[in-house]
């Protein structure tokens, strides 16, 4: 059994775990204890439940009995067939989101959605002719409708392309049109997925995996870039700011709202709503002192880049959240949210809101936010909120003070601006070493590892080395709390950093946004390779996701390889079973796509790894290692 200590790194969450064993309230960590040890097979992902002539299992055992399943698919093809699936539901989850915000802008160009609107005209305009929509005097709205059309065809079926390839260096291109990779649209390449793993189909692992690799450069060239590119139009591209983090954001005498799930669409107009006057006066007349909105995961990640509105925690923290007794409403759209919280939510006051057709939880209560009625809906919620201010059982309250001061907004748009306008004083920073290469950490918590140590570990690591970090995600409020995110970090960083980041004023792990957000990454390091006349497989450049949990987060990390962007993953996806599927991943890729994965659950040896990468890549540009 593993000590509190070793469940979390953080005394909030060690708090909050005490309180809620006291309490007798159950969270991630018991319950992972009690489905611990886990099948033995569905690790190996040689479990097969894609037909009825089954369940199937592969025996690990070579030689022995079980080898094939009743159809005659070897483990190869049913780990294969597993993953295949297991990326078709991350790239489905951020793609679908993507589209949330197509609907919103058409809307608005529709005059439908009178509570949206166009906050980043600027960019707006960019985008439309980046993507061949005329722009010249046509009123903003016409200009949208063109836009969200464009943009409706990327998921459809008469493509030979999605349209934000053409960010993509050439060369990158040619890979992935010889390998049969190039995304074509984004519920295409999902349904294709669906069809090759029914029973009968692609019975070969590398052809499914080409697939599954193309499936999630569907998701990060077009699905998450879509989020983001209309994220920003609609709410404002992210600029510098500073704000909080940790559990300590909650107020003893205030309304506390937390914002949890994924899209801006819902969690923006929550925070609209709470700002009303009339709201705020309803909370004072019940005795609080204010409304104080909260974000939890990566809707918090949209609020705080945007909005600056503090960060109450990542994926781990949601429950423990609730464990404070300080919250009135978690209020939720979809994606990584526990359907534990509506029973934790039930041994509080706390109202746990829905509002997504997409994402019902049984037992909570549900309010059906469309982009026509938004304000309407988010005026309901607070009040409601407000409303459960005068259940809180205050003798049950206990909200751990830390307040962490984090930076926030760095957008690519921010980036540039801050070295000037172009990429060119960055690769420079980088050519002569000072910036030796740089790293994105992104994603999750798993209750299998002690909450951030590998997230937090990995980043310091990475730092001191003078690799310059971009997180996303739930990594944010684990480099948050360790200090990372405020330009005194650089005090943990190697020299390079400390000059390059002093100079400009800027933490040495630099917020770029949520998950969807990590299109931004893509789209900067298309950027510098385009800058340096290269591929991308040529920067010194990796990724990360240490605690990953999630089928998003291999849809990430396997775009992320297949655009020939190295991946560090703290533990391996269910392919163990296979070793055409195990080699081709941590081995195989590297031929292809010029990337591959790379296993490894300690955080010194993780960044010994990487740094090896980023200096044969730094040695293959002629530049000092
Ligand atoms: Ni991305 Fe991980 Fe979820 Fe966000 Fe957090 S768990 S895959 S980081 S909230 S999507």
């Amino acid at each position: 059994k593993r000590t509190v200590e070793e469940l979390s790194m953080w005394d909030d969450a060690r708090a909050m775990i005490k309180k809620a064993r006291t309490e007798g309230i159950e969270t991630a960590w018991e319950r992972l204890e009690q489905q611990t040890p886990h099948c033995k097979f569905c690790e190996l992902g040689t479990t097969c439940r894609n037909c009825t002539m089954g369940p199937c299992r592969i025996s690990p055992k070579k030689g022995g009995k079980m080898q094939r399943g009743v159809c005659g698919a070897d483990a190869d093809v049913v780990v294969a067939r597993n993953f295949g699936r297991f990326i078709a539901g991350g790239a489905a989850g951020h793609s679908d989101h993507g589209r949330d915000l197509i609907e919103v802008l058409a809307g608005v160009a529709e005059g439908q959605c009178p509570d949206y609107g166009i906050r980043d005209r600027d960019k707006l305009m960019r985008i439309a002719g980046e993507l061949g929509v005329e722009t010249g005097d046509r009123p903003d709205t016409e200009i949208a409708g063109d836009l969200a059309e464009v943009l409706f065809g990327d998921f459809g079926s008469r493509k030979a392309e999605v349209a934000f390839l053409q960010r993509v260096p050439a060369r990158r291109r040619e890979t992935w049109k010889e390998l049969g990779m190039t995304p074509r649209g984004v519920d295409r390449e999902i349904a294709e997925m669906m069809h090759r793993t029914h029973m009968g189909c692609d019975n070969d692992a590398p052809s499914t995996l080409i697939h599954a690799a193309r499936t999630a450069l569907a998701d990060g060239w077009a699905g998450s870039m879509i989020g983001t590119e209309l994220s920003d139009i609609i709410f404002g591209t992210p600029t510098p700011s500073k704000s909080t983090a940790s559990l300590g954001v909650l107020k003893k005498d205030q309304v506390n709202i937390l914002a949890h799930g994924h899209n801006p669409v819902v969690s923006e107009m929550i925070l609209a709503a709470a700002r009303l006057p009339e709201l705020v006066d309803r909370a004072r007349a019940v005795g609080a002192s204010g409304i104080n909105v909260c974000g939890l995961c990566c809707t918090g990640n949209e609020l705080l880049m945007r909005q600056g509105i503090p960060m109450a925690g990542n994926h781990l923290m949601t429950e423990l959240s609730i464990v404070t007794g300080a919250v009135e409403a978690v209020v939720v759209d979809y994606q990584c949210i526990m359907p534990s919280m509506v029973q934790i939510s039930g041994c509080y006051h706390t109202r746990f809101i829905t509002t997504s057709g997409k994402a019902r939880f049984t037992g909570a209560t549900h309010f059906d936010i469309h982009p026509e009625n938004a304000m309407e809906k988010a005026t309901e919620i607070v009040s409601m909120a407000v409303d459960a201010f005068a259940e809180r059982d205050a003798s049950r309250v206990d909200i751990p003070d830390a307040q962490v001061p984090i930076m926030t907004g760095f957008s690519n748009e921010a980036i540039l601006a801050a070295v000037g306008g172009t990429p060119d004083p960055l690769i420079e920073a980088m050519e002569r070493g000072a910036i030796r290469g740089v790293v994105g950490i992104v994603g999750c918590n798993n209750p299998k590892f002690t909450q951030d140590a590998l997230n937090v570990g990995l980043a310091k690591a990475l730092i001191k080395k003078d690799i310059l970090v971009l997180v996303t995600g739930c990594v944010t409020t684990a480099a948050g709390k360790a200090g990372l995110l405020v330009p005194e970090g650089i005090d943990m960083a190697g020299p390079g950093l400390k000059e390059v980041c002093g100079s400009l004023g800027i933490p040495p792990v630099l917020h770029m946004g949520s998950c969807v957000d990590n299109a931004r990454i893509l789209q900067l390091c298309a950027l510098l390779a385009e800058t340096c006349g290269v591929d991308i497989s040529d920067l010194p450049v990796a990724a990360s996701s240490p605690e990953w949990y999630s089928e998003k987060a291999a849809a990430i990390g396997l775009y992320a390889v297949a655009s020939g962007i190295e991946t560090h993953l703290g533990h391996p996806p269910n392919i163990l079973g296979s070793d055409t599927v195990t080699h081709l991943a941590t081995e195989g890729l590297e031929d292809l796509v010029g990337a591959r994965f790379i296993i490894e659950k300690d955080p010194e040896e993780a960044a010994e790894r990487l740094d090896r990468r980023i200096t044969a890549k730094r040695v293959g540009l002629g530049w000092t290692p």
